[in-house]
């Protein structure tokens, strides 16, 4: 007769060959998914996932957000509804692509939906005189000089992605303040 822990013992073996096999399968999709997707374009009449309002009845960056288990981007009415959701860490490690308007080529009352940029290469400034769809938003964009031009003509402070957290944007208010108690970096 065969002791019972042998057979425990093949069982869990099996369990962690499992278990490997569908953490390389998960990774490979990871990567499959993020070579295809492209930040595509808001039609009228598209809601904002975070919010719900028209997205192109309203000024200022947008952002999209293309998120594991969805066919389609999610699309937010700022790039501030965005983050606040990007930034969730119930949905973060989710999010495949993150891409957003560059505001150094585009006019801040309508940006043109050709000129989307990675949001993780992206720099922002926060605490501008800018209007989103929100209020106070992250103005977006692809190189650090045009960030920091627009913030001297329109104030706010320079922050890259790697700064951003959720905890930031949650301060930015919905008021005329600036986020005062944030001047580190
Ligand atoms: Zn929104
Ligand atoms: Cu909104």
């Amino acid at each position: 007769m065969i002791p019972h822990f042998i057979t425990a013992k093949r069982v869990w073996r099996l369990l962690g060959a499992l278990c490997l096999a569908v953490a390389l399968s998960a990774c490979n999709d990871t990567t499959n998914n993020t070579h295809d997707q492209h930040a595509v374009a808001i039609e009228s009449g598209e809601e904002c996932h975070l919010c719900g309002m028209i997205i192109t009845k309203f000024p200022g960056p947008k952002g999209q957000l293309y998120k594991r288990g969805n066919a389609n981007n999610l699309k937010f009415c700022s790039t501030r509804d965005m983050f606040a959701y990007f930034l969730d860490p119930e949905h973060q490690h989710n999010i495949q692509q993150a891409f957003v308007h560059d505001m150094a080529v585009n006019s801040w009352e309508q940006p043109d939906d050709k000129t989307y940029i990675d949001a993780r290469e992206a720099w922002y400034v926060i605490g501008s005189n800018k209007r989103g769809a929100m209020g106070p938003t992250l103005a977006s964009f692809a190189d650090q000089e045009s960030a920091n031009s627009f913030a001297d003509k329109q104030g706010g402070k320079l922050y890259h992605f790697d700064d951003l957290n959720l905890d930031l944007i949650s301060s930015m208010g919905m008021g005329n303040q600036a986020p005062n108690k944030h001047t580190t970096h």
